[in-house]
């Protein structure tokens, strides 16, 4: 026989590699590259059948029919393991079939953190009345956090505001610049920019340089509110603010106004409710004193007051002609009496298990 010619003895390997193989094939894949390497068109078997016109005429014959058979045998054979193979797949698949009697898997869900959700609360119930709501920046001129307010450099009420400076205090040539303290600086910024009628509240994050505990936090927010116009008086801030308290806090809720001092306001008070948990009177029914509001049976909410007509001069507001009320209140104390949290360092350590209650 000449080069390129197959014997039959080869034939036989040939056939014995591919069944055996074929048997291993588990998969289409497998499946798939065995049929390219035995009958695909650069496949052993074809190269045997084009090698044939080398073969000497007397073999041909012979070669040819045996080769042709092996063809016919490997296809049937290919055929039937293909079949076996998709029976098989058949039989996993219905093994997973889906079951819509099973509970659904559950997806983590994101919460609305809980002063987010109190800013939102607060802010609809003061947009319901006509405020409208603005924000301002944390880095703020010591000119809008003290001056503009009536707190001049070395008045003794800067120390009520325990002061996180960004400029060092005193230093040369620089304009003073402080994280604010509170969001009362606004009042000055919307007031520069705008006309009376004013009605504002101002959420947002202010810091004190002070230690933590279970009331104090070095950063917290708070909510600000004005209100400038021809005729406004102390009733309307009055108004206001037992409207809002019963909104937040109940319809059953009671309200009490108490002098205070703040050099923004004349004259100003201090803004308190009474406590839901012991309904105002500072004992439970077993005469265990209320926790919550310490024994007093009030819940201070606001610092709050008259505008001073100092401060409308410096915003350039005729004081003879415009008067307004402000008022402006700890977001996380408000957030703790109406979720009945006790600790106010809850709401920044992230723990997952308090903040997933909301
Ligand atoms: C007063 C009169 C106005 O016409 C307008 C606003 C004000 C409030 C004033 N700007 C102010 O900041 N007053 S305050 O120092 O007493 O703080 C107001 C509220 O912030 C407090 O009643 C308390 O609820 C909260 N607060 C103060 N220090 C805090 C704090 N909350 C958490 N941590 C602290 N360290």
């Amino acid at each position: 026989m000449s080069s390129g010619e197959e014997s039959p003895l080869d034939l036989d390997r040939l056939e014995a590699e591919a069944l055996n193989l074929l048997g291993e094939a588990s998969n289409a894949g497998a499946l798939d590259a065995w049929r390219v390497r035995f009958l695909g068109r650069s496949g052993a078997l074809t190269s045997v059948l084009r090698g044939l016109k080398d073969v000497s005429p007397a073999d041909r014959p012979q070669v040819g029919a045996r080769a042709n058979r092996l063809k016919t045998t490997l296809e049937e054979f290919w055929k039937s393991k293909q079949e076996a193979l998709r029976e098989e797949e058949l039989r996993l698949a219905a093994q997973f079939t889906l079951d819509v009697t099973l509970p659904g898997k559950t997806f983590p869900v994101g919460r609305i953190h809980p002063i987010n959700r109190i800013t939102r609360e607060i802010c609809r119930i003061f947009t319901a009345m006509g405020f409208q709501v603005v924000e301002g920046p944390e880095v703020e001129w010591d000119y809008y956090n003290f001056e503009a307010l009536n707190i001049p450099k070395d008045h003794p009420a800067r120390d009520m505001f325990d002061t996180l400076w960004i400029t060092p205090e005193g230093s040369e040539g620089l304009k003073p610049m402080l994280l604010r303290t509170h969001t009362s600086p606004m009042q000055v910024r919307v007031m520069e920019k705008t006309s009376p009628p004013v009605r504002v509240v101002v959420p947002g994050r202010v810091y004190r340089y002070e230690a933590t505990d279970a009331t104090h936090e070095s950063m917290f927010h708070q909510v600000e509110g004005l209100a400038v116009d021809e005729d406004v008086t102390m009733a309307d801030l009055k108004g206001t603010l037992y409207t809002f308290a019963r909104a937040l806090f109940g319809q059953e809720r009671q309200v009490r106004f108490r002098c205070d001092y703040f050099p923004f306001v004349e004259p100003g008070v201090e803004v308190a409710v009474d406590c839901f948990v012991c309904q105002g009177k500072g004992v439970h029914a077993d005469g265990q004193g209320c926790r919550l509001c310490k024994g007093t049976g009030w819940l201070e909410v606001f610092g709050a007051g008259m505008v001073h007509p100092q401060v409308l001069r410096n915003v350039g507001y005729d004081p003879r002609r415009y008067r307004g009320f402000a008022f402006g209140g700890g977001l996380e104390r408000i957030a703790m009496l109406r979720y009945g949290i006790d600790d106010i360092r809850l709401f920044f350590s992230n723990d997952l298990r308090f903040l997933r209650q909301f």
